[in-house]
């Protein structure tokens, strides 16, 4: 393992590697040779299998439903509807943010593919045939599927469950000083302003959301097996739901085929598996199909944003505002921090030091799927990032700047760090401009633009986009933030065995991220165990500490913390224990990588294994330090960490078709010490490739009466190998100062960064059009259409 090595003053330690090594991942081996064990590979003895009935339309009243030809189906034994769950008073279940999501209709549909019925059979063929025989009548509604009509007086109320609603209006929330931002407004020299659209797409992860639930009559314990990024969570949710006492439930995490934000909530066929174990006391598996999950399970983004900004005519950008409409579907259901309504959407301020601020988010829900999900986004930082990469290249094109160099006279500078934003945030640390320069450079930015002028002569359409971005990743303080009461901390336990060899239990649950491996590298950073001595158990409530779990990329800045304290707590606790097995005092002692020794005399030490061994052996150990080589924390993060980035994409425009092609991407990514470089490279090209899907060809689309388009992947589009280019990854290090080895998150940086970038490359390739601005996502057409004069809304 080659190790990348600069002095790392601000993680607390001036030797220490700024990259620990591009070690193999450990969990490959059973990857690669097929031996990963994912949630359909469980089988338990007499399992049997459930469906779902979905609803065919997105608004209707539930007038009745006749389930006795399916009961009498063979192989059926249990048809389950929401008149039987409201007996159990399961109908409906709570969100993630404080509203209530129907688990099976008893009242009205309100989304096409709403869960109806759950049906239970021997075996999945049976349960999936007995569904065409349930009998449904359905009287049915207007739907309001366009969010811009959600609030139009006389729009079907969707929400007629909650008592007192006349209107589909869910929040209205604001932050940033108004008055001080339109002051400077109105002073301002230039102020430019866009309407800018984030459709709703979809996580589609390449595993689909499922769940095995095994009922244990006798004991009372209920066993469940799901494709969750937060075991822990769920596990005191479905106490606090079904009423089962939180020690008899153990929640199981297999394998995951990809979370990307899609596996954080509770949803409804989760629910139905426990129900189904429950009435039949066998174990019930249920494993939704691929439309299921494009068309029912959470989306992301579906923000419309009203972006202003004002800046100097020398280009000083001065003040951003913003007025959201954000569509919720039919329930809010948006999984994010309780007292963030609109998420970290309070980003918006950028990279960029501004005098004001202010933005209004306003939640609307329409009749569609509910969700909401941080898709490769921590909490609507996409969303944020776009609107003021998309608003800056306005700028820039206004004042007629190069969107580098405009960029380049507004970072916050490096003095300047932790930097307070105008909207209540602390970037904990930045360098913005080296990062932006080595992009230009790894680019030959001046080149680019001589070529693409040439270009433009021949009327060739070739387009630039730059975008730079800063996130706020690893929620959270727990004084700031909590999901349903519970603060975003995490725990680890360590243990090391009296040969040596360690085992680490940590709360986050990987779904492919690698944490088997990076984990490990913290440990074995910290003691000097080789990595490969070190086990990482995790995606088992019963074998590890209580935690909030993966999403935000919080695992690294919070569980990683928590990592690297337990290790270094194991490390506090081996200086007494070698002390005593030396005949020494701990003070006289010495810690070099591996071993503690004897200060002046090098020779005198004695080596983690070793001092595990005394640990559990015969010497006796000082007053207060127990036998063993083992410690526990949960670590509450002091702040957020902020990693950003550069971004250059160079697309070219087929003038006769509108077809776009990314010829080249570079990305400059800076997320602090970088635990595992081949990981961290690997995590940039998923998000890249996240990101030219979203840029160019992804969205969730319904028609006017509410039917969901995009419900396969003939009609939902991915981006393949065939529409990437090579990547160009670069970096800079600039640690947080306040994580323990000086790490921020990476694994959705890529994500959210280059959506803008392609965007403007694009905008800036159909310049001689007259085009400034164009939505998401750029397909054939509707770049054909900008052409035309006639860009529209997604
Ligand atoms: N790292 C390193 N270094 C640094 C950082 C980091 O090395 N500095 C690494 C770690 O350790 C890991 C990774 O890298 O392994 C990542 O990390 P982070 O950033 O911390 O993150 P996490 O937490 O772990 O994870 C999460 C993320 C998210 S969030 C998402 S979307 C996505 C990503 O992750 N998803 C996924 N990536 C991925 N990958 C894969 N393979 N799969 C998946 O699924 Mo959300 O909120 O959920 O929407």
């Amino acid at each position: 393992t080659v190790q990348e090595h600069a002095p790392n003053p601000a993680a607390g330690d001036p030797g220490r590697p700024i990259g620990f090594g591009r070690l193999q991942r450990k969990e490959d081996p059973r990857f690669v040779r097929g031996k990963g064990h994912y949630l359909d590979d469980i089988v338990l003895p007499g399992m049997l299998h459930g469906a779902i009935l979905r609803a065919p339309v997105a608004h209707a009243r539930l007038v009745s439903i006749d389930t006795t030809e399916a009961l009498a189906h063979p192989g059926v034994l249990a048809v389950i509807t929401g008149k039987d769950l409201q007996a159990l008073n399961l109908a409906w279940a709570p969100t993630l943010s404080a509203d209530v999501q129907a688990v099976l209709v008893t009242d009205k549909v309100r989304f096409q593919g709403q869960e109806v019925a759950f049906v239970v059979a021997e075996d999945r063929y049976a349960a999936r045939d007995a569904l065409e025989l349930i009998d449904v009548e359905y009287d049915m509604f207007p739907p309001v599927i366009d969010a811009r009509r959600a609030l139009d007086p006389g729009a079907p109320v969707i929400r007629d469950d909650i008592e007192g609603r006349t209107d589909n209006r869910i929040f209205d929330w604001e932050i940033g000083d108004a008055a001080e931002t339109e002051a400077v407004f109105a002073n301002a020299d230039v102020v430019v302003a866009q309407e800018v659209v984030y459709p709703r797409v979809h996580p589609a992860p390449m595993e689909t959301c499922g769940a095995v639930a095994d009922f244990d009559p006798v004991d009372g314990r209920l066993t469940l097996y799901e494709t969750t990024q937060a075991p822990h969570a769920h596990r005191t949710l479905y106490a606090i739901v079904a009423g089962i006492p939180e020690h008899k439930i153990r929640i199981v995490s297999p394998d995951i085929g990809g979370g990307f934000g899609n596996k954080v909530g509770i949803y409804p066929g989760y629910i139905l598996a426990v129900v189904g174990s429950i009435v039949t006391g066998k174990p019930v598996k249920w494993v939704e199909d691929r439309s299921e999950n494009l068309m029912s399970t959470s989306f992301a983004r579906d923000y419309i944003m009203q972006g202003e900004i004002a800046a100097t005519k020398e280009g000083k950008i001065l003040a951003v505002r913003t007025n959201v409409l954000a569509d919720h579907g039919a329930f809010n259901a948006t999984a994010q921090p309780t007292k963030n309504p609109a998420g970290f959407f309070s980003i918006f301020t950028g990279s960029y030091d501004l005098k004001a601020a202010y933005c209004k988010v306003t939640g609307v829900y329409t009749n569609k799927a509910p969700g909401g999900v941080a898709y490769a986004c921590s909490f609507r930082v996409t969303e944020a990032v776009y609107l003021v990469e998309r608003m800056v290249d306005i700028l820039a094109r206004k004042l007629e700047m190069d969107p580098a160099e405009l960029r380049l006279k507004n970072f916050i500078k490096p003095e300047q760090f932790p930097y307070a934003n105008k909207t209540g945030w602390v970037y904990d640390s930045g360098n913005y401009e080296p990062a932006m320069r080595l992009s230009m450079q790894m680019a030959g930015y001046e080149d680019l633009r001589r070529e693409q002028l040439e270009k433009r002569e021949r009327g060739e359409l070739m387009g630039i986009g730059v975008s730079f971005f800063t996130e706020t990743v690893g929620a959270g303080p727990r004084k700031h933030f909590d999901i349903v009461g519970l603060g975003m901390a995490d725990g680890a336990e360590l243990r090391v065995h009296p040969t040596g060899k360690a085992v680490v239990r940590i709360s986050v649950q990987s779904q492919g991220q690698g944490h088997e491996t990076t984990f490990a590298q913290i440990v074995a950073e910290e003691l000097g165990i080789p990595p490969e001595s070190i086990d990482v158990v995790h995606g088992d409530t019963d074998q590890t500490p209580f935690g909030l779990g993966t999403y935000g990329s919080r695992s690294t800045p919070v569980s990683g913390g928590a990592v690297a304290l337990v290790a270094r707590k194991v490390r506090d606790k081996a200086r007494f224990i070698a002390a005593a097995m030396l005949e020494t005092r701990p003070e006289d002692l010495e810690w070099e990588k591996g071993r503690w020794f004897v200060k002046g005399d090098p020779s005198a030490g004695k080596t983690i294994a070793e001092i595990a061994f005394g640990a559990h052996g015969t010497v006796a150990l000082p007053e207060g330090i127990d036998g063993n080589l083992d410690a526990e924390v949960t670590y509450d993060p002091p702040n957020l960490t902020f990693p950003f980035g550069a971004y250059i994409c160079v697309v070219d425009v087929d003038a006769g078709t509108g077809h776009v092609k990314v010829r080249r991407f570079i990305a400059v990514d800076d997320c602090g010490t970088r635990i595992n470089p081949m990981i961290i490279e690997g995590q940039v090209h998923g998000g890249l490739t996240d990101g030219v899907g979203m840029a160019l060809m992804e969205i969730i689309a319904f028609d006017e009466e509410g039917n969901c388009l995009s419900g396969s992947f003939m009609d939902y589009l991915i981006p393949t190998a065939m529409e990437v280019p090579d990547w160009e990854t670069g970096f800079t290090v600039t640690p947080s100062p306040h994580h323990p080895i000086g790490a921020k998150g990476i694994g959705e940086s890529a994500t959210v960064g280059s959506p803008p970038a392609i965007v403007n490359a694009i905008v800036d390739a159909l310049t001689p059009y007259g085009v400034t601005h164009m939505d998401m996502p750029c397909t054939p057409a509707r770049v054909w259409e900008a052409m035309q004069g006639r860009a529209r809304p997604p």
